[in-house]
Formats: C-alpha cells, sequence, structure tokens
C-alpha cells in the first residue's frame, strides 16, 4: 500500500478508514494532505473489496480549514494555477458510501470536507463553521453551496456570513450531522454503521449513492429517470439474485458484490 506522511489508511474487513494526521496544525488541509487523501480514496474507490470509507481525524479536530500559513501570501493568479479545486471534485465524487466522522473543530475546508460525504457522525464534542468570512475570504471548497442545501438560504447565508460555530446538537437540529454521538461511543457506533453499509451489495450501494447524488444535480423528473434506470440496471447483478433468493429463503444474503 501507498505510504503516506499525512493520512493513515487502515482496512478493517470491507470498510477503509482514512484518518488525518497533522496533529501539529490541527489536521489544516494542506496540498499534501489533499493529494493524499485525494490519493487514498479514489484508489479505494477502485478496490472491490471496499464497500464503505470512513474519513476521520483526531478527538481535537476533524480538520481545522484550509492550511491559512500556506495560503496567506498567495495572489489570485498563484492561487489559480495551484488548482486546489481539481482535487476536492475528484473526492466528491466518489462512488462508494463515504461517512465522515468528526470529533472536535470541522471548521472552514475541514466543514466542506465533512460536506462532501455522505453520512456525517458527531461527536458531542464536534464543532462546525466556516470561519472564512473573518480571514477576508469564504469558503471555497463547496461550503456555501453544501450547506445552502440542507439548510436552506436564511441559515446557510447567517453561518457564511457570521462565521459563528456550532455545537454537534445544533449541527443535527438543523440536519446537517446525520447523527450525534457519545463521545465514548463515537468509535463504536461508527463501526457498527461502517459496516452495516459496507456489508450491504456494492453494486447497490453505488447506485443508491449516484441516485441520491442525482437529486442535487437535477429536477424531479430527470431524478425519478436516474433512480429508474439505477434501480432497472440492478437487475442483471447476482447480488439481486441474492438478496431477492435470500429474502425468500428466510436467510441473510451472501452477497458477492457484482
Ligand atoms: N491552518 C494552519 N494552521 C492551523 C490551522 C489552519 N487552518 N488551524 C490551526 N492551525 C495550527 C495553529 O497555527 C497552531 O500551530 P502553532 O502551534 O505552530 O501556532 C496549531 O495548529 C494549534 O492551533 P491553536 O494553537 O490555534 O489551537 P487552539 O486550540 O488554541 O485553537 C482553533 C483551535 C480554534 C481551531 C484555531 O486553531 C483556529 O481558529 N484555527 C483556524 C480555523 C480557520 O480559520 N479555518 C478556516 C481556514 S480557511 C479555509 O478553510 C478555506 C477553505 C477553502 C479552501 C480552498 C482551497 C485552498
Amino acid at each position: 500500500m501507498t505510504e503516506y506522511e499525512t493520512i493513515r489508511v487502515e482496512r478493517r474487513g470491507r470498510v477503509a478508514w482514512i484518518t488525518l494526521d497533522r496533529p501539529e496544525a490541527l489536521n489544516a488541509l494542506n496540498a499534501q494532505l489533499m493529494h493524499e487523501l485525494v490519493d487514498a480514496a479514489t484508489s479505494l474507490d477502485a478496490d472491490d473489496a471496499i464497500g464503505a470509507i470512513v474519513v476521520t481525524g483526531s478527538e481535537k479536530a476533524f480538520a481545522a480549514g484550509a492550511d491559512i500559513k500556506e495560503m496567506a501570501s498567495k495572489t489570485t493568479a498563484e492561487m489559480r494555477d495551484a488548482n486546489h479545486f481539481g482535487p476536492w471534485l475528484e473526492f466528491a465524487r466518489v462512488k462508494k458510501p463515504v461517512i465522515a466522522v468528526v470529533s472536535g473543530y470541522a471548521l472552514g475546508g475541514g466543514f466542506e470536507l465533512a460536506l462532501m460525504c455522505d453520512v456525517i457522525l458527531a461527536s458531542d464534542s464536534a464543532t462546525f463553521g466556516f470561519p472564512e468570512i473573518g480571514l477576508g475570504v469564504i469558503p471555497g471548497i463547496g461550503g456555501t453551496q453544501r450547506i445552502l442545501r440542507i439548510v436552506g438560504y436564511p441559515k446557510a447565508a447567517e453561518l457564511v456570513l457570521t462565521g459563528r460555530r456550532i455545537d454537534a446538537a445544533e449541527a443535527e437540529r438543523q440536519g446537517i450531522v446525520s447523527r450525534v454521538v457519545p463521545a465514548a461511543e463515537l468509535l463504536t457506533q461508527t463501526e457498527e454503521l461502517a459496516a452495516a453499509i459496507a456489508n450491504k451489495s456494492l453494486p447497490a450501494l453505488v447506485a443508491a449513492k449516484a441516485a441520491l447524488d442525482g437529486a442535487l444535480e437535477t429536477g424531479l423528473e430527470a431524478g425519478l429517470a436516474l433512480e429508474a434506470e439505477q434501480f432497472t440496471a440492478l437487475f442483471d447483478t447476482a447480488d439481486q439474485k441474492e438478496g431477492m433468493a435470500a429474502f425468500r429463503e428466510k436467510r441473510e444474503p451472501d452477497f458477492t458484490h457484482r
């Protein structure tokens, strides 16, 4: 497996865990971390032995944003040339389910990274926010676009325009996180949830994510057509035959992920 310096990658059954690992900078997303994370996620996406990817940080920080020290002296032309945006698009295009597990700070780009994932589990210690406005910039890797689609315009505007931080309970009330978990139970609940997802049929997981993603991009009619197509295509998979046979035979399915 590739050696990385700013992340750790582990496989546990069909679940891959990517842990952001720049403790000296509260996992700030510098260019190296971005490239390593995207490389790991796209490799795992192409690996049939993996059904779901967990992205997590440390107890203190999921990620405290893009690396301010790396960006501080850059000009507009330099930021354009650096292409910080393409790799994040690649991450957001991962076809398998991605679960963000957030403890501590998820700020700026860290919050935006969590929003690129499909499911967000938050420890009760988690804090979310877009502090960019206080730095004289704005979210740049999807924050304005994704938060608005979740919470609606006025709440999104308040978060983006003030930089106010919200705790896990408020994030759950606003529908930003899937679930808040007491810190002591975060690992167990993540393992259970990730395994429950990863052990499902891989073609069905990929189809389900494509249909959900489609809803963000299209109107209802086109979205219904996309869902119907994804649904229908699964009838040529071995797992659809196995899943439905297992139901009729009153047993658990034994998916081969084909
Ligand atoms: N970038 C670089 N270094 C950071 C960052 C960061 N975002 N966050 C923390 N660090 C470093 C600190 O500088 C410090 O290092 P040192 O000891 O060498 O000074 C170390 O991590 C520990 O941090 P603190 O001492 O500040 O820890 P505290 O517990 O006192 O505070 C906070 C924790 C509140 C999280 C605080 O560190 C903080 O406010 N961090 C910055 C948060 C922020 O503003 N994030 C937004 C950044 S901009 C952004 O994300 C834009 C996204 C779009 C990107 C587009 C492509 C590039």
